[in-house]
């Protein structure tokens, strides 16, 4: 195995928990929060098992954790909403050439931290599940497979590496070289589930019932062409088989846009819906049913 870097974790949500309870297991980690939190970390993995993860949890502010390595990446799990800002607070604490690797839902962050960060930026689309549980615990929902690469396709071999990372910590995870379809086809996904579970308050599986599966299939009638006229080529089966594919092997989930709007968060409306409707103006066509959508969703 290689000498294991210093990686930090920004967000400790959902995913920050999951990556850093797998990844503490291989490299120095320090998970960081809006507050220091107390160690271990409760891991309940797919199979049902619960293991105490002892992952340091600190904030940017803890000087203790200036006296560590500085990180040879950090991996950005804020909501899509909270990055840019957590990301300004991040620099003054890192080396600007600092690799970024983002996790953030949609396709708004990605493109506007790839322009402004000095140093590379990768980013990641990830069907891993997970959600929180109390101050210190995480549940993995579901596991899945991460891809890495960045925007332009500069960083082939950073992302390779990233992946081995991942890789190492017991996640699937791959090079993308066309992270940027993966992306849109992952905000497609998203746009198809989240704001409608979120808005009636339902699991994913629950999508299968009508009327609820007619909504999505509207929903997706409308997406596949937009995403079209963006280039992004449509996946293999269909832009209906990918989504009603999540929907089945996600059934159980509660989707992070209704867990946002059960503890009162915002949620990420902007980042999933923003870009759908900026291509729908770029492309002057009319999306009347992801601008109810949008109307729709709480913000
Ligand atoms: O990514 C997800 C989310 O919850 O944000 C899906 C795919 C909808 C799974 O719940």
């Amino acid at each position: 195995m290689r000498p294991s870097p210093t990686w930090w974790i920004l967000g400790d949500g959902a995913l920050g928990r999951l990556f850093a309870a797998r990844l503490t297991t291989t490299l120095s980690l320090h998970l960081i929060g809006r507050r220091a939190a107390a160690s271990p970390l409760r891991y309940h993995a797919p199979s049902g098992e619960t293991h105490e993860v002892d992952v340091a949890r600190t904030t940017l502010a803890t000087q203790a954790l200036h006296t560590y390595a500085r990180p040879a990446l950090v991996v950005l799990a804020t909501k899509s909403h909270a990055t840019l800002s957590a990301v300004e607070e991040l620099a003054a604490h890192v080396d600007p050439q600092t690799p970024l690797l983002s996790l953030q839902n949609g396709f708004s962050i990605q493109p506007r931290l790839t322009e402004t960060w000095a140093g590379p930026v990768l980013c990641a689309s990830t069907t891993e599940g997970a959600y929180v549980e109390g101050d210190a615990g995480v549940v993995h929902a579901g596991t899945g497979t991460t891809w890495v690469g960045d925007i332009h396709n500069a960083w082939p071999t950073l992302a390779r590496d990233c992946a081995y990372w991942l890789n190492q910590a017991g996640f699937s995870a791959y090079h993308d070289a066309a992270i940027v379809q993966r992306l849109w086809h992952k905000l497609a996904i998203n746009a198809a589930i989240n704001p409608l579970v979120a808005r009636y308050r339902i699991r994913n599986g629950q999508l299968r019932d009508q009327p609820f599966r007619r909504m999505v299939d509207t929903i997706i009638d409308e997406i596949g062409p937009l995403l079209e006229g963006e280039g992004i080529i449509p996946p293999p089966a269909g832009w209906h088989t990918l989504v009603w594919e999540v929907i089945v092997a996600t059934a159980n989930n509660r989707a992070s846009m209704l867990q946002d709007v059960l503890a009162g968060r915002p949620t990420e409306r902007e980042a999933i819906l923003g870009p759908l409707l900026a291509a729908a103006k770029r492309q002057r066509c009319s999306t009347p049913t992801l601008e109810t959508l949008y109307h729709d969703t709480p913000s």
